[in-house]
């Protein structure tokens, strides 16, 4: 069974005027679904690798055979952290968490303000393409930063709860070379009910 891009909960122009709708569009249809086919192409040849989740397949990267590594690393990262990523959104969102995770937050970061400043920094900061993140380390504890291209938390036994495309196709048809403008924006569609669904999930 190859792995599928899926489809969104929500129209592409649902984001509007946060994210755009072509940016939306081609980024699901064409980048999400570049990193799911090179995905599939690499796992043809690794027959052990066919039929488990990403996620596990990422937990054990270190068992997956050297020559395909790379492109697992690369595409499979691309298709995890894609799939995590739309799934975090949605029209009329923002605002808060609530209930455990707000908790959480709040004991960790101190506040959900000095929280916000720390993702923002860990995601204006990455040098070139990447990811922020929200994420609970091997001890559950949360933790904030970010990788460089397609790396997934999950390969160093963390749990990504909250995660922020920095790649310049994420943002770059609307926001060019603005990327602090499109990490603003992007706080306004965040679906915390679903952040807090992903953490919860995680005890
Ligand atoms: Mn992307």
């Amino acid at each position: 069974m190859a792995f599928e891009i899926g489809s969104l909960t929500y129209p592409y122009d649902a984001l509007e005027p946060h994210i755009d709708t072509r940016t939306m569009e081609i980024h699901h249809t064409k980048h999400h679904a570049a990193y799911v086919a090179s995905l599939n192409k690499a796992i043809e040849t690794s027959p052990t690798l066919a039929g488990r989740p990403v996620d596990s397949i990422l937990r054990e990267i270190q068992s997956v055979p050297v020559d395909v590594r790379l492109a697992v690393v690369n595409h499979g990262g691309g298709h995890a952290n894609h799939a995590l990523f739309w799934r975090l959104l949605g029209p009329n969102k923002g605002g808060q968490p609530r209930g455990r995770l707000a908790d959480e937050i709040n004991s960790t970061f101190v506040s959900f303000q000095a929280f916000k400043e720390q993702f923002t920094t860990a995601a204006t900061t990455r040098f070139g393409s990447g990811w922020a993140w929200l994420c609970q380390d091997e001890h559950g504890k949360l933790v904030v930063y970010n990788t460089a291209n397609q790396d997934s938390p999950l390969m160093q036994g963390h749990r990504p709860i909250l995660g922020l495309d920095v790649w310049e196709h994420a943002y770059y048809l609307k926001y060019q070379n603005r990327r602090p403008d499109y990490i603003t924006a992007w706080w306004n569609v965040v679906n915390w009910d679903m952040a807090a669904e992903v953490f919860d999930s995680a005890r």
